[in-house]
């Protein structure tokens, strides 16, 4: 499964809130590949290599949880994913579906 993300950090490693000027979104091309969410600054192109940026941001969501952010009000269509690493983060999709299908991929990995 692959298409644009916005991406807001939560919470880090050690399970304490994601620190100011660190908590903005930015917005990613996903692609969940076996076990990793990789999260692109452009789009998927098969002939270039992952950057270093590509590497540090991709997520393992082995072992991780997908659910609606019904506690976050902002956004719409937003999905909170917390990783077996401690970390939370909120995902924006384009559509309600879009977030369905995302949450619905990430949890059956
Ligand atoms: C954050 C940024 C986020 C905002 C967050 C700010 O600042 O403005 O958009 O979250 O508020 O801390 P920075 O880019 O300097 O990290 P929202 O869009 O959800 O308001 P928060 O600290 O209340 O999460």
């Amino acid at each position: 499964k692959a298409g644009f993300l916005a991406r807001k950090l939560h919470a880090d490693m050690d399970g304490k809130k994601t620190p100011r000027g660190k908590r903005g979104w930015k917005t990613f091309y996903a692609i969940l590949k076996g076990t990793v969410l990789y999260l692109q600054k452009d789009e998927y192109k098969p002939e270039k290599a992952l950057s270093e940026d590509d590497l540090k941001n991709a997520v393992s969501v082995h072992h991780a949880l997908a659910s609606k952010a019904t506690d976050y009000e902002k956004r719409p269509n937003v999905l909170k994913l917390k990783t077996a690493d401690w970390r939370v983060f909120l995902f924006q999709a384009q559509s309600t579906e879009e977030m369905e299908s995302w949450i619905n991929k990430i949890n059956c990995v």
